[in-house]
């Protein structure tokens, strides 16, 4: 195996023996499979949806992303259902092979493996996936722009499932999907060529965030500030992590007689800031920290838990929850029960709840209150205040802190940062990267907290749109003379998506850590550099000075 798409890759070189996150050779290898045949059904259905064919529907569309999907870090580490997925992509390449045939209609790569490739026997299928990772593209620059391009898709296919989920997708996603695929095994495209696509695939990740907004925003109504209790009741309860605000209303609608309550955890914080999912007085509210905290806070919880996307790390042997752990969508684990889909698309949670009456309640790990949901609705309700007081000087500047926590020792510079920040400072934040410092108290400025959280990574959405209107208001004629300071977190290839499409957006001297991709080849990197002024992080000290010239 070679994997390096994450930021704990090992050394920060890549991951060879074993994964950091877990994920084995195999696992790792059959991913890389997937995402070849993935390219195969691209090939196709690019042809017969340029040629507007009924045969490209949601089938199609779906596993587009859903198999990029499967491939992020941390989300699915069941072999059997990543062959099913790779044997499924198999068929439906067939079938759209077959029907551009009937059509006459012909493809760049019919004559590529891509195009061609089966399988007779398990063996075949072991040893032609080791031939399709990372390490088949020698050149190094190359190899760093396909990979760069490959992670923006992997992030942006996840905000496309999720708006897909709700009912809502753009074709212009699948179509750029299916070119950006295809482009990452077409030796004709050299640097020059790569570099312009991955900047498309910021354009188009801006475009598959503004859909989920929209999707969300238009099934659940506009965050507002709410307080999240972070203690506990004494109801038997269940857990839901992920990003899939269309699991955690189901779950909500079909337990609210049940006598159970229902916990957010990690990423689904955000779920509590929406009025059509916090009306439910059983969602009562987030147990725990990052996702990278599981393996403790999971054996406290006592009920049964749900991940509706990444990040899972794998359970040690013998722990408590084995046996109460459920995976829906992209994720997935080996023994862990998938939730049943009906047939017309919904989720059944009924083993779920059942299994969370004959539970105990949660015990008490923390006690208080978080504030958040400062989307971009809620900040443009509250522009005055925050307007007057920038011209005041009450705030001087803004920090984005957004993205990912991780478990590497290295992150307390997170935590130390924010703490260290001037008082006249305020934090936006979205992602995971808000547990290093939402239990902090930082205070308010004028009634404004210190931290607007504005929700989910894919909310870094909302945080552009509050720079852009920002700008609108200053009268600038460059967001990048807002008095903003961008120091991003990262981890895996949503944060990618989310770069990139800042970097579509225009927005420079982006800090990025705690280190600096692998899969950045010096030369990439120096692009990004000189183009974009992206730089990695110091001690908190020498960023203090940096930052505030002090
Ligand atoms: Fe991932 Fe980062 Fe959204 Fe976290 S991009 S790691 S769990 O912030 O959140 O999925
Ligand atoms: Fe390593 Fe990250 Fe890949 Fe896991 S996802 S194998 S930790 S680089």
């Amino acid at each position: 195996m070679f994997c390096y798409q994450c930021q704990e890759t090992f050394k920060n070189e890549g991951c060879q023996i074993s994964g950091v996150c877990g994920k084995k050779p195999t696992t790792a290898s059959l991913q890389d499979l997937l995402i070849y045949i993935d390219k195969g059904v691209a090939n196709y259905s690019q042809a017969l949806r340029q040629a507007k064919s009924p045969l490209i529907d949601n089938t199609v569309n779906k596993y587009l992303i859903n198999s990029l999907f499967i491939t992020i870090t941390n989300a699915n580490f069941d072999d059997q259902e990543i062959f099913h997925e790779i044997q499924r992509g198999l068929q439906l390449r067939e079938s759209l092979k077959a029907e551009c045939e009937r059509l006459g209609l012909h493809t760049k790569f019919e004559n590529h493996n891509l195009a061609k490739w089966y399988f007779t026997n398990e063996r075949d299928v072991l040893n032609f996936s080791k031939t399709v990772g990372v390490l088949r593209t020698a050149n190094e620059d190359i190899r760093s722009l396909r990979e760069l391009l490959t992670y923006g898709l992997k992030g942006m296919a996840a905000y496309t499932e999720h708006a897909f989920n709700l009912g809502k997708t753009d074709d212009s996603l699948f179509a750029f999907i299916e070119k950006a695929l295809l482009a990452t095994e077409d030796d004709s495209l050299g640097v020059n060529e790569l570099i312009p696509l991955v900047l498309e695939c910021g354009q188009f990740g801006v475009s598959a965030m503004a859909l989920l907004d929209n999707a969300n925003t238009s099934a659940f109504g506009n965050p507002e500030i709410t307080k999240v209790n972070i203690g506990v009741g004494t109801r038997p309860g269940i857990l839901i992590s992920g990003h899939d605000l269309n699991d955690i209303k189901q779950l909500l609608e079909q337990s609210k007689d049940a006598g159970v309550d229902i916990y957010t955890h990690s990423e689904m914080l955000p779920a509590h800031y929406y009025p059509e999912l916090k009306k439910y007085p059983h969602l009562f509210g987030n147990y725990g920290n990052a996702w990278w905290k599981q393996k403790e806070e999971f054996e406290t919880f006592n009920g049964p838990i749900v991940f509706t996307t990444n990040c899972i790390v794998p359970p040690k042997k013998g722990a408590s929850y084995e046996g109460k752990v459920f995976t829906t969508n992209a994720a997935g684990f080996p023994d862990w029960k998938k939730i049943p889909v009906r047939e017309d698309g919904t989720k059944d949670f009924s083993e779920v709840i059942e299994m969370a009456k004959t539970c105990q309640a949660p015990k008490e790990i923390e006690h208080g209150e978080i504030i958040g949901g400062f989307a971009h609705n809620q900040v443009f309700a509250l522009a005055n205040k925050v307007v007057e007081a920038v011209k005041s000087g009450a705030i001087k500047k803004f920090v984005v802190m957004g993205g990912c926590d991780g478990r590497h020792k290295e992150r307390d510079y997170y935590g130390d940062f924010a703490q260290a920040l001037p008082k006249d400072t305020v934090i936006l934040t979205a992602g995971c990267a808000k547990y290093r410092y939402n239990k902090m108290n930082l205070g308010d400025i004028g009634g404004i907290p210190r931290v607007l959280d504005a929700g989910q990574c894919n909310d870094s959405y909302s945080l552009a749109v509050i720079a852009l209107k920002l700008k609108e208001v200053f009268d600038l004629d460059d967001i990048n003379k807002l008095p903003i300071i961008y120091n991003i977190a990262w981890y895996e290839q949503k944060a990618v998506i989310v770069l990139l499409a800042l970097l579509y957006l225009g927005v420079k001297n982006i800090h990025l850590g705690p280190t600096l991709p692998a899969f950045l080849s010096p030369n990439v990197a120096k692009v990004l550099v000189e183009n974009f002024g992206i730089a990695g992080i110091g001690t908190v000290e020498d960023d203090m000075k940096k930052f505030f010239e002090m």
